[in-house]
């Protein structure tokens, strides 16, 4: 059976398909990969949390590099694969999309909030580690350009951050929690876009194959999860939703 076919076949015989996305979902809108040969990170070193924490000058490295690449995540729109997952969740009126991307773009295009959880945090807008109050990023960009001071919560003096979680940095526990809730109740899994290769993130999957569900995998390239799929589709994102909804 065609391969296009068989995923368009469960997707319409699920109720409660949860999508899990990497950042394979947002190439096709122009992101580029953090790793890849042109990536982010060949040419910038990460700020680990801890370094973030411990020191002003570190914290001053991050908000130029914040200005530097992460304020363009706003200026990006989304694809037709973020479209199809939220046109597919908004026609079963049930199921959720679990993302390590910080981009924004499942919500641009159509999720509402409830319908997303970022386990990787989110670059679009900054936040007070200690109270959680939440910063536009364009006005805590404008701030630390003019002072050349990292920026402080107006609240409660505690450090902001743009509210992605860095390397170091605990993972979100009730977006872990959520994750895990919304891969058990999921009859379809969807993985669209990552290597799977960022835990404990890659373990999600493996909590819907548990409790029963079907597992699909969409990415470029094999994965090492590949052999707990019901079905790989090696092929692009977009691409494979434009045959299959
Ligand atoms: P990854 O490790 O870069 O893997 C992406 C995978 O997607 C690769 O295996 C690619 O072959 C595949 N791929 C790329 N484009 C397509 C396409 N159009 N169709 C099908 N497959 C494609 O990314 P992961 O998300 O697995 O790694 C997790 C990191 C990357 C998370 O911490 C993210 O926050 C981080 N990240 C996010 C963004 C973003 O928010 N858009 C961008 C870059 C990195």
């Amino acid at each position: 059976m065609d391969q296009f076919f068989e995923l368009k076949q469960f997707i319409d015989e699920c109720s409660y398909p949860v999508f899990f996305t990497g950042a394979g979902i947002s190439t096709d809108s122009g992101i580029p990969d953090f790793r890849g040969p042109n990536g982010f990170w060949k040419k910038n070193q990460p700020i680990y949390f801890q370094d973030f924490m411990a020191s002003e000058e570190m914290r001053n490295r991050y908000w130029e590099q914040s200005i530097q690449f992460k304020s363009n995540f706003n200026s990006y729109q989304p694809n037709f694969g973020h479209k199809a997952i939220a046109k597919i969740i908004k026609d079963k009126n049930k199921g959720h999309c679990i993302t390590q991307n910080i981009d924004n773009l499942h919500q641009a295009g159509g999720l509402d909030n409830d319908q997303v959880t970022e386990i990787h945090g989110n670059a679009t807008y900054a936040v007070c580690l200690d109270c959680s109050k939440k910063y536009e990023l364009s006005d805590i960009h404008a701030q630390f350009i003019s002072s050349k001071k990292s920026p402080i919560c107006d609240v409660c003096s505690g450090p902001i951050k743009t509210a992605t979680i860095s390397f170091g940095q605990p993972m979100p526990e009730l977006e872990m929690q959520r994750a895990q809730i919304e891969a058990e109740s999921s009859d379809l899994f969807i993985v669209a876009g990552s290597s799977l290769v960022v835990f404990p993130a890659a373990t999600i999957p493996l909590y819907a194959k548990e409790k029963g569900a079907k597992l699909i995998i969409i990415n470029n390239e094999p994965t090492e999860f590949d052999r707990f799929a019901d079905l790989v589709i090696n092929e692009s994102i977009s691409d494979t939703f434009k045959q299959a909804i």
